[in-house]
């Protein structure tokens, strides 16, 4: 199945941290597009199959940005 989820991110101020988040959300399994938007920091990421929350926001914390959510 193709679902779509949103993640907050913190920590993002220009448009290059907005390509490196969707860089990096990309390269996770599953993942078959990721928009970022930085006004409201958040990512739209489309997914099929089984999608690994965790992975996707090990993801962003990897590239160096925050996802406000319980670890
Ligand atoms: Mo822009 Mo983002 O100069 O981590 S890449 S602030």
């Amino acid at each position: 199945a193709v679902a779509r989820q949103i993640f907050p991110i913190e920590g993002m101020t220009c448009a290059s941290c907005v390509r490196r988040v969707e860089g990096a959300i990309t390269k996770v399994p599953g993942v078959t597009a990721a928009a970022v938007n930085l006004a409201t920091e958040s990512a739209e990421v489309t997914y099929s199959g089984a999608v690994d929350s965790g992975a996707i926001i090990a993801a962003i914390r990897g590239a160096g940005y925050d996802v406000p959510v319980e670890r």
